[in-house]
């Protein structure tokens, strides 16, 4: 049949995100709504992102979706929500070349591929879900022809996962927590462009390549119903710290932005040991890692790099200019020292079988 063998095709890449004020809490897990504002910088396209493929034919009997080539399951809550809320969305498409015409409402019953890949080891701990997810919706809601701005498909992407919706800009982000209970203002906006402060260099230690022992949506559900802390974090110290920090972008100001990241991740890490039972996500080599940058940044008298870790024990770090993350690799390859015939560019420092 004629008809059934066009397939239309749309390819997106997203980088990943790091927060500097940390999302860790959620007061409404289905929707994804959090406990506090966070911010974060998004990557460098080259380096840490998600490309993904989108298609839609009328010969595919369902939707499919495949993972570094490996097919996964679409059946998740989590995918769902994202699918349904683009597809809600979809507009008129026409590709003339090709003959194709889809009309709004034969979305409903056709069905999509979606194919993605990570440029980076999925298993190597460093956020994957952010870029992924951000990925899939921005395709997806290019091949339908959804007309919504960044705003609202950051929305869309939250409900895939928190940390997604902040992918969506390049540069500096914040997702504000919004407060209505459906969410529709819980969504992430730009705070600067990714030319504002392009002195900035981030450096990634991979501390380990095991994959995390607590997930971050179970470990930031048991924070949620066990931590004291967490309280006191959401409602006095983050909001104090998110106009800081906007404000230290805003100026460039290194001083402040390397304190400020510093706390969040340390109150982070900390509230992940007030969770009953606690949470580790730092390990040995983590904690070597601060104290090296501590103690330089005390030498210095000004700080020369910022640390931050996720929910795992890889440590971003973020030099406040080339000249001094040149050093900062010195550094660390004089208290790491990889074996002769190491490969730096996988050398995993805290892991000697590697
Ligand atoms: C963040 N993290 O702000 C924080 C800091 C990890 C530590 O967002 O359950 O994968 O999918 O919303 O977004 C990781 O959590 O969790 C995260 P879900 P997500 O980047």
């Amino acid at each position: 049949d004629e008809s059934q063998k066009w397939v239309l095709m749309v390819t997106a890449q997203t980088p990943t995100n790091i927060a500097v004020i940390k999302y860790w809490g959620k007061r409404d897990e289905t929707l994804i709504l959090p406990v506090n504002d966070s911010i974060s910088v998004t990557l460098d396209p080259e380096h840490l992102c998600t490309t993904t493929t989108v298609a839609v034919s009328p010969s595919f009997d369902k939707d499919r979706m495949w993972l570094n080539g490996k097919e996964i399951s679409l059946s998740g809550g989590r995918f769902q929500s994202c699918l349904r809320e683009i597809r809600c969305r979809a507009g008129d498409v026409e590709d003339e070349k090709k003959g194709i015409k889809i009309a709004k409402k034969d979305w409903e019953k056709l069905h999509v591929h979606i194919a993605s890949y990570n440029n980076f080891p999925t298993a190597a701990g460093l956020a994957s879900s952010a870029a992924g997810l951000a990925c899939l919706v921005f395709s997806l809601a290019k091949l339908m022809n959804v007309k919504e701005d960044h705003g609202k498909l950051s929305a869309i992407a939250r409900q895939g996962s928190g940390s997604a919706c902040r992918s969506l800009y390049g540069g500096f982000v914040k997702w504000i927590m919004g407060k209505d209970e459906k969410g529709s203002d819980s969504i992430a906006v730009q705070l600067a462009d990714e030319k504002h402060w392009d002195d900035l260099v981030i450096v990634i230690a991979v501390v380990s390549s095991r994959q995390k022992e607590t997930s971050s949506t179970t470990g930031m559900r048991e924070t949620v119903e066990t931590s004291m802390l967490l309280q006191h974090r959401a409602k006095e110290v983050v909001p104090k710290r998110i106009l800081q920090m906007e404000e230290a972008i805003r100026n460039r100001d290194f001083a402040s932005f390397a304190h400020l990241t510093c706390a969040d991740s340390n109150q982070f890490h900390a509230v992940c040991l007030d969770t009953c039972p606690p949470i580790f996500y730092m390990n040995d080599t983590s904690h070597r890692i601060i104290s090296i940058v501590e103690k330089w940044n005390r030498s210095e008298g000004t700080p020369q790099v910022a640390y931050t870790f996720d929910a795992g024990p890889n440590a971003v770090m973020i030099a406040r200019n080339r000249k001094v993350a040149g050093v900062l690799l010195q550094k660390l390859l004089f208290y790491f020292p990889p074996q002769p015939d190491t490969d730096l560019n996988s050398y995993v420092i805290g892991d000697k079988s590697i």
